[in-house]
């Protein structure tokens, strides 16, 4: 009888492709399936290079392979009541998550860091930190490294800072962290996770699996979290504050980030010798200094690290100076919570070029931040009007509607004065015109470059 397990890859974007060949090396048995029947197999077959000779399914997932399947592995982009979804668990599959599958072949540690917003920033200055210690260090995951393409080249020396998303959370099953990190959870992706209370249960699952050996950092001004922390979190809690002092955590005191996560109270730094900007990147290295703290790096070494570290694309990024107009792409504000904070990072008057893919959001507390900053509002994207109608409700006239980038990016030019900013902070997912953030981010800059 055979007993080697067959495996479906679900997803043949990168994270389906890595996927598909860190099985096809570890000489596993795997289809690949889109349901997408416009992809062209040749070219998922050039992106597949070695394991080009695995079965291919494009459309709907034939019955036979239902049958056979004994492990589906889940891209993060397929929600779980996708109907072939449906059918595998009732044929007895079990579903992994791209993550689960990498975390299993993986070998050395890794720090898992989730939350609404700033996990890109902080998987980053993680990344960083560590490499200020550590010879073999993968920064991997939502960040857009796919996990599984780096987890056949990790060794037990081998440390990974891993950016998760809800999704990847979905449909993890042994994934244990070393030391995992909630940012923060406001309202992100309610038409695939349906309520709060669901979205907050898969997010704080990145600890399910962890024990009193690990750790869980946590932002203890997020009632939410700082309830998981106290009452059910399997790891040991670790928090820091933009707010008061925590004792044996990470925290704001006055201009200072002040840590007591070893016995003496001690400064890591001052805010001003920071090169990011903004409260809420404050929480994200008083973060990463814990995550990394408990990774063993000494203290030193984060220090220095946290000091010169620049923001990533497309997070609240300078782009240039035209005419006394300063360009700032914000294209990974996918959601109203993260463009809060770009929002309030910015100290001219500010044109805000946003709207786009409807993830059912709502507006009113970005658009409450308005007052003082934005003087004027460019929507273009599926939820255009609908953020109008938002605007228009709360007071809000000052906006106009835009057909694309270039039309955007131009009457953003027409309208600004000398010393005003001109911010792309969306508030909205990129799906509706665009592949996905990044695509938005350099079709944006590019525009900004040629003004
Ligand atoms: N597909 C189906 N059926 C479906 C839906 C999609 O077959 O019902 C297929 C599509 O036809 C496509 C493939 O799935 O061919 C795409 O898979 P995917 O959407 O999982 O995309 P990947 O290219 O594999 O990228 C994924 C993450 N994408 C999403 O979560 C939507 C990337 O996060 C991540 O960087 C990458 O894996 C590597 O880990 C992007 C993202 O937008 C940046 N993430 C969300 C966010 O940050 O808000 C969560």
């Amino acid at each position: 009888m055979d007993n080697k397990k067959k495996y479906l890859i679900a997803g043949g974007g990168i994270s389906g492709i890595a996927a598909a060949k860190l099985l096809y090396s570890a000489g596993e048995e795997t289809v690949l399936y889109d349901g997408n029947d416009t992809l062209s197999m040749e070219e998922l077959r050039e992106k597949l290079g070695e394991a080009s000779g695995i079965p291919i399914e494009l459309g709907s997932l034939s019955p036979e392979t239902v049958e056979q399947t004994d492990i589906c592995v889940m891209s993060p982009g397929i929600p779980l009541t996708a109907p072939f979804v449906k059918a595998l668990t009732e044929s007895g599959c079990t579903l992994w998550s791209e993550i689960e599958l990498a975390w299993r072949y993986g070998k050395g540690r890794i720090a898992a860091i989730t939350g609404t917003n700033g996990k890109t920033t902080t998987t980053a200055l993680v990344g960083a930190i560590l490499k200020e210690h550590c010879d073999q260090v993968s920064v991997v995951g939502n960040i857009g490294i796919p996990y599984t393409g780096e987890a056949l080249k990790l060794t037990e020396d081998s440390v990974v800072a891993a950016e998760i998303s809800s999704f990847q959370l979905e449909s993890i099953v042994d994934f244990r962290p070393d030391v995992s990190a909630i940012l923060n959870i406001t309202p992100d992706h309610l038409n695939r996770h349906g309520t709060m209370e669901e979205y907050i249960r898969v997010k704080e699952s990145i600890a399910k699996n962890q024990t009193g050996d690990g750790w869980c950092v946590l932002n203890y001004e997020d009632e939410e979290l700082r309830r998981f922390g106290n009452e059910s979190c399997g790891a040991v809690p670790v928090f820091f504050s933009g707010t008061g002092r925590i004792p044996g955590g990470v925290y704001l005191e006055e201009d200072a980030i002040i840590s007591e996560l070893d016995t003496e109270k001690e400064t890591v730094c001052h805010i001003g010798e920071l090169k990011l900007l903004g409260r809420h990147n404050y929480e994200n290295v008083m973060a990463a200094v814990a995550i990394c703290r408990k990774m063993g790096v000494p203290m030193e070494k984060i220090r220095r690290a946290c000091m010169s570290f620049q923001a990533v694309e497309h997070r609240i990024e300078f782009v240039r100076e035209v005419q006394g107009v300063a360009y700032y792409n914000d294209s990974k504000g996918t959601n109203p919570d993260a463009s809060i904070q770009a929002v309030r990072a910015m100290t001219r008057p500010t044109i805000l070029i946003a709207g786009g893919y409807d993830k059912k959001s709502s507006y009113e507390s970005w658009i409450a931040e308005f007052s003082g900053r934005v003087k004027r509002l460019i929507l273009m994207g599926e939820t255009a009007a609908q953020i109008a109608a938002a605007a228009r409700q709360m007071g809000f006239e000052d906006f106009l509607y835009a057909e694309d980038m270039k039309d955007a990016v131009s009457i953003a030019m027409a309208y600004a004065s000398r010393g005003d900013a001109v911010l792309l902070s969306p508030a909205c997912a990129s799906w509706d015109m665009f592949s996905n953030y990044e695509e938005r981010g350099r079709i944006f800059k590019d525009l900004v470059h040629r003004l």
